[in-house]
């Protein structure tokens, strides 16, 4: 059981993905990583799809960040980056940023909806996140 605040991000959906792959089309999974990519996770990878949905849900024990960015003066990076599955090298299909202040997070106690455009991707993709923030897990 972790104590303090704890970011839970759900990552809903992608909608309009380039396609990476030449005789099928793209195997999307995201990764997310918190500020300083110490903590990061990964959803399940979807193939052959271009606008996935995955619906899945992460929680991230945040205390220490907040703490650091609190002393940085800097907010607090939750990186979204859309990845193809491959046999040998994943490619990128675009990626997104969410800064949020602690003060954000420590408000931020009921689900919000976030529309993130995916930069690097030259179809005008996004990505569908959810965050709330919980004072204990
Ligand atoms: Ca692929």
């Amino acid at each position: 059981m972790t104590k303090g605040p704890t970011l839970v991000i759900e990552v809903v959906k992608a909608t309009n993905l380039q396609n990476k792959d030449l005789f099928s089309l793209s195997d999307p999974y995201v990764v997310i990583k918190i500020s300083e990519g110490k903590q990061s996770e990964k959803t399940s990878v979807i193939d052959n799809c271009l606008n996935p949905e995955w619906s899945e849900t992460f929680r991230f024990p945040v205390q220490s960040e907040l703490i650091s960015a609190q002393k940085k003066m800097r907010p607090l990076v939750i990186s979204f980056k859309v990845k193809d599955k491959d046999t040998l090298i994943d490619q990128t299909l675009g990626s997104a940023e969410l800064a949020m202040t602690p003060e954000e997070i420590i408000k931020c106690a009921e689900m919000h909806t976030y529309l993130l455009h995916l930069r690097g991707s030259s179809t005008s993709a996004v990505l569908e996140v959810k965050i709330r923030a919980n004072e204990f897990y």
